[in-house]
């Protein structure tokens, strides 16, 4: 399959100005001249050149455009053709066709980037990194898979392999020539060296928890009881009608999620049901859910009722939350307040709002960015968003701690080296330097076709 040539349409297929249909592989260009011809095609072939042509799809003829790239100058790091048709569907799903009838084969998902990486042009982080640009949702995520992109979390990690690299080799001299009696000194630079090896994965560890909201969204839940103004409050925060508002007790049963955006970072706001005490069936497994979702919550909006005094429920509720990261909404301030609030909670963390005008809500966007968002970390150069690469990391870090016990245990070198090497391993799943098929194919299945 690997020494197949590849194709794929790599643009979105719909009308459109252009559509691009990507060859890669030894064939590419003996493929397309057998359907493209051009003048310049003739005499010679100049790579990175863009030029017109004609297509001939069979049943109909094209004007397109054609550029070649050749290895290993291109993307994969093969022969590369890409045409440039106009952007309608069945044109483009012709060019394809007639590609496919003169020899080449259809792309599997992400195959032209996971040639790339075969071909030595990417690693693994940084073709997640692709990956985490295309399907982004937020510029701050852009930005994090553009750094990794970069090889900016590649080039760490290969600077930690390389420390671990230079111990092994001095390991080995000293296993070998015993009478030097350098074993001590060995073990003692080895400690040190995985002492600040630690640190370094601990602080791309320490990254992630920025990095995870930002993947996945901030999770807002709003709680409180029935018709203090929820649903409100999350329509005004989205600014549009999502959840259903009525002065009827009750009215939102299941749990609502919407995301919105702020300051280029994804916040995923998640109304809930009234908690109250209540003998319907369908509302109670909603208040439930309510609760639930409190635990899962990055940060929680407790809402209360500004023109109504506090009542039992609020205060069963606020027990519930006063232990996590929350903000207490007052809402309803546009009418005669008789709140009073309990004595047990954060006056620093009390907003006064008016859900039914957008009084307060940007504030309230505000607060919650700052409470959220560790700044310094989204502006730094790397910030871990992947699950694996966390997992990686802290596999890595549990070898160094195997390393720093086996010293102070009086362990043998030779027996150091061991989880010395798996360290090295466990940092060689993140850039694909272990070739773990497994890790591989499962990266690559979730690429589009045509990337
Ligand atoms: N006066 C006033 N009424 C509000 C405000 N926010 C919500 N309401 C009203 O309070 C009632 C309950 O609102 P809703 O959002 O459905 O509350 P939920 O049950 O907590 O989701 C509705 O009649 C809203 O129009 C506000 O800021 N001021
Ligand atoms: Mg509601």
């Amino acid at each position: 399959m690997e020494n197949k040539t590849i194709t794929a349409i790599s643009t979105p297929l719909g009308a459109g100005g252009i559509s691009i249909i990507r060859l890669s592989g030894k064939d590419s260009l003996q493929i397309a001249k057998k359907c493209f011809y051009c003048k310049e095609w003739e005499n010679k072939i100049e790579p990175r050149k863009l030029t017109l042509g004609k297509f001939n799809a069979g049943t109909f003829t094209e004007s397109c455009m054609a550029v070649y790239f050749k290895e290993p100058f291109s993307y994969t790091g093969e022969d590369v053709v890409e045409l440039q048709c106009h952007g309608g569907v069945l044109i483009a799903k012709g060019v394809l066709n007639t590609l496919l009838e003169n020899g080449a084969v259809l792309a599997g998902p992400g195959e032209f980037t996971k040639r790339a990486f075969f071909n030595g042009k990417i690693s693994l982080d940084e073709a997640e990194g692709v990956m985490d640009m295309i399907n982004a949702e937020s510029e701050a995520e852009i930005k994090a898979g553009y750094n990794l992109l970069q090889g900016k979390l590649h080039k760490i990690v290969l600077k930690q392999q390389n420390h671990i690299t230079a111990m092994l080799a001095k390991i080995e001299v000293v296993l070998d020539y015993p009478e030097n009696d350098y074993e001590e000194s060995t073990l003692s630079e080895i400690e040190f060296k995985v002492k600040e090896i630690k640190q370094e994965l601990n602080k791309l560890l320490e990254t992630s928890k920025t990095g995870m909201l930002i993947k996945n969204g901030t999770r807002i839940v709003i709680v409180g009881k029935p018709n203090v103004g929820k649903s409100s409050l999350m329509n005004a925060m989205l600014e549009y009608d999502r959840a259903i508002v009525t002065n009827i007790k009750g009215t939102t049963r299941d749990i609502i999620e919407e995301t919105y955006l702020y300051k280029g970072v994804k916040f995923v706001l998640i109304d809930t049901a009234g908690v109250r005490e209540s003998s319907d069936v369908v509302e109670k497994i909603g208040i439930e859910k309510a609760v639930d979702s409190i635990n899962k919550a990055d940060i929680i909006l407790f809402v209360l009722d500004g023109s109504e005094s506090l009542d039992n429920d609020d205060i069963e509720l606020l027990s519930k939350v006063i232990d996590k990261k929350y903000i207490v909404v007052v809402n309803k301030t546009d009418l005669e307040q008789k709140l009073q609030l309990p004595n047990n909670i954060d006056k620093n963390n009390v907003m006064y709002i008016s859900a039914s005008s957008s009084k307060g809500i940007a504030d309230l966007k505000d607060r919650i960015y700052n409470m959220t968002i560790n700044n310094t970390m989204l502006e730094s150069k790397i910030l871990i968003t992947n699950e694996r690469h966390i997992e990686s990391i802290k596999e890595a870090i549990k070898y160094c701690d195997d390393v720093l016990y086996g010293i102070k245990n009086n362990n043998t070198l030779d027996l150091v080296s061991i989880d010395l090497s798996n360290v090295w391993y466990a940092l060689g799943e993140i850039t694909g330097d272990t070739n773990n098929e497994i890790i591989i194919d499962k990266i690559f299945k979730d690429f589009c076709v045509g990337k």
